[in-house]
């Protein structure tokens, strides 16, 4: 399998984390694209142009991050990161609110840091930041029910989300942790887990 990633992308780092957790990670190669460059080769890869990517073992192209994990999932026979049963859709929504909050954290980032200054638009900066802070106050009422021993799909896309806040904290200056006690605690002990330690993001 191989890996099409980015160093410091929330939504790859979801995917090693996922891949680590399930005991697959060195069975995937991995190839880093700057979605940002000019590049006309990788829309072949992903038409989005976005990371990640996964090419199977068998050839197939995948994205986006979600259905690479659930494919990940498939592959093993450990305790999955996506459970059947009840759970399901209480996991498959908490999974989407993280994945709802990097979608308006890295808008308002490309906001902040990509477009011009003269063309900045408050409006979009607040509506964005609001969509982050609402997304960080439910994930907090869900942190009671998180359990960083038992990672699933949720917990990691929560995971990775507010630690890219804390990453990109001199542009986003949006600290989760305040106000946020469960939450806190929960990403504390959840951080400390191998796969996250093996998969910080790092700057260019
Ligand atoms: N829904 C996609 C989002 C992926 C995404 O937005 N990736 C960003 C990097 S963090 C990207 O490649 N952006 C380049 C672009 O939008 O052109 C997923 O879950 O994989």
């Amino acid at each position: 399998m191989k890996l099409y990633y980015g160093k410091t992308s929330p939504y790859v780092r979801k995917v090693l984390v996922a891949a680590i957790e399930c005991g697959l990670d060195t069975q995937i190669a991995r190839e880093e694209i700057l979605p940002w460059e000019p590049d006309t080769t990788y829309a072949e890869i992903n038409p989005l142009g976005k990371i990640p990517a996964l090419e199977t073992a068998s050839g197939q192209l995948l994205y986006d991050s979600r259905v690479i994990v659930e494919y990940l999932d498939s592959l093993h026979d450990g305790a999955k990161l996506i459970p059947e049963g009840p759970e399901r859709f209480e996991m498959f929504r908490i999974a989407s609110l993280g994945d709802g909050m990097m979608e308006a954290m890295i808008l308002l980032f490309s906001e902040l840091q990509r477009r011009p200054g003269e063309l900045h638009w408050p409006y979009w900066d607040d509506r964005m930041r609001t969509k982050v802070i609402h997304a960080l106050d439910q994930l907090d009422k869900d942190a009671a029910g998180f359990d960083p021993e038992k990672p699933d799909l949720a917990q990691i896309t929560a995971a990775v989300g507010v630690a890219w806040l804390a990453f990109r904290d001199d542009i986003l200056q949006i600290d989760f942790k305040i106000g946020r006690p469960r939450l806190a605690a929960w990403f504390e002990t959840f951080s400390a887990r191998p796969s996250m330690q093996q998969t910080q993001p790092v700057a260019h």
